[in-house]
């Protein structure tokens, strides 16, 4: 792994900006600029941490993550592709890139700041699970705003269709002090209620396991943390369905990578294209999913 890093921090590394280190045995990008730190995982090109100067961190992370090769980490911001959700049976939910070993294309610095570019493409091993030929890259912009864009490329001879998210957990002071704004009078899938739909009627509060797929909105969310006072902007380009989930109490035991009562401090609020909302890529065309995060 040293050697793996050594060589990654001689062709990428951007000094002090940016290096790369290894959690475990998996490579990480740790950023540090002026205007924020942020830390990405090659594997799954997983943002895992994001804290604009002055402030708190934003995204959450759970104390009992898992970081060994072929296993997402419990937080940060997943890449679900190319599904969102339950797969086909024996095929893994939220697709299979987030467990894969991704590459660094690039890094570099502009007026947004620090900027990676990760990618991976198909093999033989993605085409036994999917058979088609894509590029698939992330393009991570860490200073006083997080942007992030997720970008399919379809390099085959056919037309592909996808589901797809940026399915960002993010850090709350705690969750019965929590609104999300923005998906006022906004049709939904609920999760919890067997999928079926209902409207929201006014802000979305938290009083128990919460799991929405908001339908035909390209709305820009506000996380409304009263506990840490701090307000989250989640806005997006590319999406036409926004996913709310807290897992509360029952289900957060389900998960061998949470502990105890973190189902408080964390709150997801996806990017995605999901349900319905299902993107056909033609052959040589590309389709970007972007999310761009900012503290008020
Ligand atoms: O996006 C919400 C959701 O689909 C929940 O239903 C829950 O399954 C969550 O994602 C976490 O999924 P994961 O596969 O990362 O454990």
């Amino acid at each position: 792994m040293n050697s793996e890093i050594n060589d990654l921090n001689r062709q990428f590394g951007l000094g002090e900006g940016l290096r790369f280190i290894a959690v475990e045995d998996l490579p990480m990008i740790e950023i540090a600029s002026p205007a924020a730190s942020a830390r990405i995982a090659v594997q799954g090109a997983q943002v895992l941490e994001w804290q604009p100067a002055g402030q708190q961190p934003v995204l959450w992370v759970s104390r009992a993550a898992v970081y060994q090769a072929g296993k997402g980490v419990r937080g940060g911001v997943p890449v679900c592709w190319p599904w969102f959700g339950a797969g086909e049976p024996g095929k893994p939910a939220h697709g299979f890139v987030r467990t894969r070993m991704w590459h660094v294309r690039q890094t570099g610095q502009d007026e947004q700041g620090i900027f990676v570019r990760l990618g991976i493409r198909d093999d033989a091993s993605t085409r036994a699970i999917w058979d088609y030929a894509f590029d698939l890259e992330l393009v991570v912009r860490a200073g006083a705003t997080l942007g992030m864009e997720l970008v399919t490329h379809n390099t085959g001879a056919s037309p592909f269709s996808i589901t797809d998210a940026l399915h960002t957990y993010f850090r709350v002071g705690d969750i019965a002090a929590t609104d999300v704004l923005g998906l006022e009078n906004t049709a939904y899938l609920d999760k919890v209620g067997g999928f079926s739909q209902s409207t929201q009627t006014g802000a979305v509060t938290f009083d128990g396991e919460t799991d929405r797929i908001y339908l035909d909105t390209q709305a820009e969310c506000v996380i409304d943390d009263r506990n840490l006072n701090r307000q989250i902007h989640v806005a997006k380009t590319g999406s036409d369905t926004t996913v709310v989930w807290n897992p509360w109490t029952e289900k957060e035991k389900g998960f061998a990578d949470m502990a105890s009562g973190e189902y408080r401090e964390m709150l997801c609020v996806e990017t995605c294209n999901a349900a319905t909302d299902v993107i056909i890529v033609g052959p040589g065309e590309r389709h970007s999913l972007i999310a761009q995060v900012r503290l008020a």
